[in-house]
């Protein structure tokens, strides 16, 4: 992989998890307690030896920015030519923000030209996945590609959502539409379409041409999935590689974590006894900003008595720094510097970084943004009508978020 250089796309806006995008891009976003939606991608890299990494963010990168370096720069030795190097978008031709994401890869064509790579791996920075992108790179040079397309196989009506492939018996792409309202099938599976994972490989000076045509074209939204795909696909090769999970005892497993809703099924997933995310696989370690914090831990109560009072976590990951005092905590995720007291109750939440839950708290589904402390007797969740009527955001399934600055969620030292 030392030809390759890798480009991860970070300016995802992510609008739709809202609240938790209000001030932080998508790939910052808080996940399983101790990592950041961009770490999954990340550690894909690291793992799969690829060490030459541009990150290009663009909205709200301030959070994503800082940890960046705090988690990731002390992976990158650039006395051996590795770096990770944060890109916002004020490296740019002229007044223009990044339009879509080929635009955002022209607009740093020198920095990649500069390393001389073989091939450019463009990766998105806002999916849960673990793969080796090595085999990838692989088959894009055995079959002599142009452009590589990571796919895999989603239900019909997921597909809407992708870009859509058709593909021959070789792999070879002869039919690529961006979120088409009426997906193509697999020949063999009506209920089944190959999807884009919005990953590529690209020989690098096919790219610096295509990227250099698209540029000046004014019909063009200068995005690979729009644009450059659908077009390269008439006069070049451009192949598909199917992403299967390299055990092969399941699907492969990749998520857009791009609702709410979806945000938590996947949290959930991790709390299982099985989940199909293993953060313990000592194979593929999944690494992230790791603060200095004394250990998590569980009180009694502090006068002991009735069952209610025992500070304790089931089904549940808990971070460091984190105390359960006196409370109780059941198929949650308590991020770092979480405080949970006496007679409080905690059950399917996910509460970020300093989260404080008051005494006698009653939470049941709800997602607390970071920083955020729950006064004393307040209940979230067991009635999810009221609590949007109390201007919390809700979701259609009854999940509730608090942000930061939620009004009848007074962030102070008040618990
Ligand atoms: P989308 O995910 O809808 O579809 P897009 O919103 O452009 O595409 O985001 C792609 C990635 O680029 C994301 O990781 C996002 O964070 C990032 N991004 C977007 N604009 C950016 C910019 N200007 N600068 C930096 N980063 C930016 C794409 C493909 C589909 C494919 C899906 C898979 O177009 O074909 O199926 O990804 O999720
Ligand atoms: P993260 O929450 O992702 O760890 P920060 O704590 O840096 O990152 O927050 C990201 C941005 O959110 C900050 O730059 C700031 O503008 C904004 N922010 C932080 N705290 C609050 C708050 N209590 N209310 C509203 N906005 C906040």
């Amino acid at each position: 992989m030392r030809d390759t250089m890798t480009v991860v796309l970070a300016g995802g806006r992510g609008s739709r998890l809202e609240p938790l995008t209000r001030d932080r891009a998508k790939p910052a976003v808080p996940f399983g307690g101790l990592y950041r939606i961009i770490d999954f991608v990340l550690s894909n890299c690291l793992n799969s030896g690829m060490r030459k990494v541009l990150l290009l963010t663009q909205y709200k990168a301030q959070s994503l920015d800082r940890h960046i370096h705090l988690a990731w720069g002390t992976y990158f030795c650039r006395e051996l030519g590795e770096f990770i190097d944060v890109v916002p978008p004020q490296q740019r031709f002229d007044d223009s923000w990044y339009q879509g994401t080929a635009d955002a890869v022209y607009q740093n064509i020198y920095a990649i030209e500069r390393e001389q790579p073989r091939d450019v791996v463009i990766l998105g920075g806002d999916h849960i996945y673990k793969m080796n992108y090595g085999p990838m790179v692989e088959f894009h040079r055995k079959m002599d590609a142009d452009i590589t397309v990571g796919a895999l196989r989603v239900s019909r009506d997921e597909a809407k959502e992708f870009g859509v492939i058709q593909s021959d018996l070789d792999h070879r792409i002869v039919g690529f539409e961006e979120k088409p309202d009426q997906p193509t099938t697999l020949p063999e599976d009506p209920d089944v379409a190959l999807a884009s994972m919005g990953i590529y490989v690209f020989n690098a000076r096919f790219l610096y041409e295509k990227l250099c045509d698209d540029a000046t074209d004014p019909d063009s939204d200068h995005d690979f999935g729009k644009n450059i795909i659908p077009a390269a696909i008439k006069d070049h090769r451009v192949f598909a590689f199917p992403f299967t999970d390299e055990n092969r005892k399941r699907e492969a497993y990749w998520r857009d974590v791009g609702t709410i809703d979806a945000y938590f099924e996947a949290t959930m997933d991790l709390i299982g006894v099985d989940p199909q995310l293993n953060l313990y696989d000592e194979q593929w370690p999944i690494r992230a900003y790791q603060p200095m914090l004394p250990p998590p831990k569980f009180v009694f109560g502090s006068e002991g008595g009735p069952a209610i009072r025992r500070g304790e976590a089931l089904d549940s990951i808990v971070c460091q720094g984190a105390i359960v005092s006196g409370g109780q905590v059941h198929r949650s995720v308590l991020g770092p510097n979480v405080r949970i007291n006496s007679y409080a109750s905690v059950e399917d939440c996910i509460l970020f970084d300093g989260v404080e839950v008051g005494r006698s708290c009653r939470l049941r589904r709800v997602i607390v943004d970071k920083g955020v402390k729950i006064p004393a007797e307040t209940d979230i969740g067991i009635d999810p009508q009221q609590d949007a009527a109390r201007g919390f955001t809700v979701t259609d399934s009854g999940l509730v978020v608090i942000a930061r600055g939620d009004e009848l969620c007074v962030t102070g030292d008040n618990v």
